[in-house]
């Protein structure tokens, strides 16, 4: 039984120091790049990755200093409840203590593993409130990008913006993964038709279905916003930098649900009113 015990606790201690050691390359990683000009940015899945996609909305940001600062609780408390088991097996032996010692209530004990518990949720509670309520902001969307899900693609709807006559116009296309892989295309990634946005804009999302339950994901945008039939969900999207990013349908819809990919093409102010009259 010791032996096992044994065991477990070795593979506890080696998994803590695994989870340790990657947190420490990915500190030295981010101080690293600090000083790197030109830095490849990390906007799609790779293979053996172990952190994050790298963040291209604010929200993103947040979101990564907050889990950088949990890791720090999680990886202290790990090594506290490791040891504290440690402790009792190895010190708390039949053959040491033959007769144990009877005693109930400790009111000291009580306060103590209550009140730092409670301390600890406090300290993670705030940053976490903070995070999910920026989450929901809506500032002043300059452009609308309805999103709607099908068996099995994407339809993108531009519909708030006036051609030079003053008319309203609506650019509408439908974006299904590429059939074909060209060089340098990620396979199972690829669409069609890509959606552009402009950087630096405050961009609204309304994403809804046409058949059954989806999900418009892109970690690169903190955003995962599930497409329901019948209703109209909204997200915020503010992009800091230009760059082709990738998600997934996140939402198990049916056979194809695998092969209906999310490619987002982030562009200049400029770049994104040529593209949007080039459309009409
Ligand atoms: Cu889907």
């Amino acid at each position: 039984m010791f032996t096992m015990f044994t065991l477990f606790l070795g593979f506890v201690f080696l998994l803590f120091f695994l989870l340790f050691t990657c947190w420490i390359l990915k500190v030295m990683f981010a101080i690293c790049r600090f000083f790197v000009e030109h830095e490849v940015m990390c906007d799609s899945a790779e293979r053996w990755q172990l952190g994050l996609q790298d963040p291209a909305t604010p929200t993103v940001e947040g979101m990564i200093s907050f889990h950088n600062y949990l890791m720090f609780f999680i990886i202290a408390i790990g090594i506290l409840v490791v040891w504290m088991l440690y402790y009792v097996i190895v010190s708390y032996k039949k053959k040491n203590n033959v007769v144990s010692v009877h005693f109930t209530h400790s009111s000291l004990l009580e306060i103590i593993w209550t009140v730092i518990p409670a301390i600890v949720l406090l300290f993670i509670a705030a940053p976490s409130f903070a995070l999910l309520y920026s989450l929901d902001e809506l500032i002043d969307p300059e452009i609308t990008l309805k999103i709607v899900g099908h068996q099995w693609y994407w339809s993108y709807e531009y519909n708030d913006m006036t051609a030079s006559n003053n008319n309203l116009y609506s650019v509408i296309f439908d974006s299904y993964m590429s059939k074909e892989l060209t060089q340098g295309s990620f396979r199972l990634l690829e669409v069609d038709n890509r959606v552009v946005l402009p950087i630096q804009k405050h961009i609204r999302l309304l994403i809804t279905s046409a058949d059954v339950l989806h999900s418009w994901a892109v970690p690169s945008f903190g955003i995962k916003v599930d497409a329901c039939p019948g209703r109209l969900s909204e997200a915020s999207l503010f992009l800091k930098r230009e760059g082709v990013f990738y998600g997934q349908c996140s939402e198990i819809c049916g056979v194809n649900h695998g092969f209906m990919p999310i490619v987002v093409k982030a562009v200049s102010r400029s770049e994104f009113i040529l593209w949007r009259l080039l459309q009409v």
